[in-house]
């Protein structure tokens, strides 16, 4: 087969010299609050987007005035593990350079928004100042390692987020283009020229963005099927790890009308031992590094690398590159991909709090609810660590007796734990609109009203309780992981989205399209029969999800391939 012809995408990686291209210059130019198009390009590697405020938009056109540019920065935070000293350092830039406001994202991060081109170095200086960072935190590369974040488990917990941290290094580009560029740092003389500069990504990096996670059962709060590469703790009986299941091949971006691509969960390959576990990780990532599809851009995720090999190839593939077969997979058990909230005490004595923050969104709002403030109180007397979970959730963890009552006391006078019902607090929205690009549709500014109006159909069935996954995103990239919930909603166009259920509460099978084209209004009035029918007809404990596959609202989903069968309503009443 002769080669196909490369992405733009790939030519502007190999002439970058290490992503460098004319970022430097670019973010100098006193002209415009932009950057051009390739610098965009390549300030994804570093951790940025550049956007504008979609809102604006209109209304500077018509002035004929430049897009109201700012930039999106996402913190590189393995693990969604962070310092309160780090905390205060994020706090008082997004309070100077943020709009005042800091998103907890579906990776267990922090993204900020909206920062002015000519304050982004000092944004980044100072985090620096704390060890953060933003290598790495979008682009073609491993971005964003994800560890199980359950504070039921404090041991297992600080083993694995070992593992992701030391992951996350193993995996960062090793190019200085970033000290360089953002932190005046030294030029590294003849860097840009040297082949030998990234070891694992060579110049081109990889195909296509590459994401791991880490979980340990009974939690999948991680998603791990929905991550390139995965790991799942095999946890013995005297509590330490015996080795990892391999996941490959989840994501979940996909574009409508386009069948050829489809959201995919991975599949589970084998079982490695702890020593082996970085060997198997590279040998993953260099297959996808040197197989990917380097020409279609929207073929080039190690899924469809995967689909289009197959499972024993690029198993044999691993064995060889990894020094040696992978074992039979060991059982498992996931429950849920929820998180658990309140108080619980760890194994260590440390009391720990998970707090809901709807759609990760940290800010002092209008209704008296001072999150932002809140948390730069909490993080000025804690002394143990706050983590994001992956559901853009918050744990105050590590708390030592003595100090809980300070936490308790700080969090109801900044009415940071208020009353949610578990649709809500089971509920996730991507950022979409007014900052991101490929939105085409509200998400997160949409979701909290859409929430109220469910939840009054569940009431009116005795289902208030019910814990029922749902999430939305405002286009079909799947940011929230909406085809992993049992109610998926996913922007069309304005006001428009589809519908999707049926997918497992513990993230392991897909959901499947239900309904098309649907207002808020109509998505209510859709999901009241199916309220109304499970319930009615649900066995015990029969989780939603399940539900509506046995009850034939929709056809069951087995893996990517079959996503787009079968589709729409079967019964519907
Ligand atoms: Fe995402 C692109 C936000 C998690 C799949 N994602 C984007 C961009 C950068 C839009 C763009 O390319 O211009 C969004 C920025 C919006 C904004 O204004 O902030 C964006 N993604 C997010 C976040 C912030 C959503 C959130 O509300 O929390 C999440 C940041 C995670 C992080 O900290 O690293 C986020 N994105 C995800 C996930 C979930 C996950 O990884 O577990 C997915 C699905 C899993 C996957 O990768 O398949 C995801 N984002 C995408 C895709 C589709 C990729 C694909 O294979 O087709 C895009 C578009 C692209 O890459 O071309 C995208
Ligand atoms: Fe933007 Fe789409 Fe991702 Fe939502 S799912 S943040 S709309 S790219």
């Amino acid at each position: 087969m002769p080669d196909k012809e490369l992405s733009s995408m790939e030519h502007l990686k190999a002439r970058s010299h290490y992503l460098r291209g004319n970022l430097a210059e670019d973010m100098a130019d006193p002209l415009t609050g932009g950057v051009t198009e390739d610098s965009a390009q390549l300030l994804k590697f570093h951790g940025m987007y550049l956007q504008d405020d979609r809102d604006l938009r209109p209304e500077r056109t018509k002035k004929k005035l430049e897009k109201a540019f700012g930039f999106m920065i996402r913190i590189r935070l393995p693990g969604g593990v962070i310092t309160p000293q780090q905390w205060l350092a994020l706090d008082e830039v997004a309070r100077s350079y943020a709009g005042e406001t800091l998103r907890l994202t579906t990776r267990q991060t922090f993204q900020m928004h909206g920062v002015l081109k000519f304050n982004v170095k000092t944004v980044l200086k100072r985090i620096n100042q704390v060890a953060l960072d933003t290598i790495a935190a979008c682009g073609d590369d491993t971005r964003g390692v994800m560890a199980v974040s359950n504070p039921h488990q404090s041991r297992i917990h600080a083993v694995v987020y070992d593992i992701a941290r030391r992951t996350s290094l193993h995996f960062k580009p090793k190019t200085h283009a970033y000290y360089e560029i953002f932190l005046d740092g030294e030029k590294v003389a003849g860097e840009g020229e040297r082949d030998d500069v990234e070891t694992i990504y060579g110049k081109t990096y990889m195909p296509r963005k590459f994401k791991i996670g880490f979980a340990v059962p009974p939690s999948n709060d991680i998603d791990v099927f929905a991550q390139d590469l995965g790991f799942i703790a095999i946890v013995g009986k005297k509590n330490a790890i015996e080795g990892w299941n391999v996941t490959v091949g989840g994501g979940m971006g996909m574009t409508h009308g386009e069948p050829e691509t489809y959201p995919r969960i991975g599949d589970v390959l084998g079982f490695c031992r702890p020593n082996d576990l970085f060997a198997v990780a590279e040998a993953v990532c260099t297959i996808q590094r040197d197989w990917g599809d380097r020409s279609n851009r929207k073929h080039a995720r190690l899924k469809y690398t995967l689909d289009d090999h197959g499972v024993d190839v690029f198993r044999a593939e691993i064995a060889k590159r990894a020094g040696g077969p992978l074992e039979k997979a060991r059982a498992f058990k996931f429950t849920s991909n929820g998180d658990r909230y309140g108080w619980t005490e760890g194994e260590n004595g440390k009391h720990h709090l998970t707090l809901f923050v709807e759609n990760g969104r940290l800010r002092d709002f209008p209704d008296g609810r001072r999150l932002l403030t809140g948390m730069r109180r909490v993080a000025e007397a804690h002394d143990g660590e706050i983590r994001i979970t992956p559901n853009q959730n918050l744990i105050i963890a590590n708390i030592a007796p003595e100090n809980r009552e300070t936490i308790e006391r700080l969090v109801a006078d900044h009415r940071m734990a208020e009353n949610a019902t578990a649709l809500r607090r089971n509920s996730m929205a991507c950022v979409a609109l007014p900052t991101c690009g490929l939105a085409l549709a509200e998400s997160e500014r949409y979701l909290p009203n859409l929430v109220t109006k469910i939840e009054e159909r569940l009431a009116a069935y005795g289902l208030a309780d019910e814990n029922i996954t749902l999430r939305m995103t405002g286009c079909p990239n799947g940011c929230a992981r909406p085809y992993i919930a049992e109610i998926g909603l996913v922007g069309k166009g304005p006001d428009r989205y589809n519908l999707y259920l049926g997918a497992a509460f513990d993230g392991s099978r897909m959901n499947k399209l239900y309904r098309e084209d649907l207002d808020g209004e109509a998505i209510v009035a859709a999901l009241d029969p199916v309220f109304a029918a499970y319930a009615k007809e649900r066995q015990k404990g029969e989780r939603f999800g399940d539900f509506t596959v046995r009850a034939g609202f929709v056809a069951k989903t087995v893996n990517g391939l079959d996503f787009h069968k079968d589709v729409g309503a079967k019964r519907t009443a």
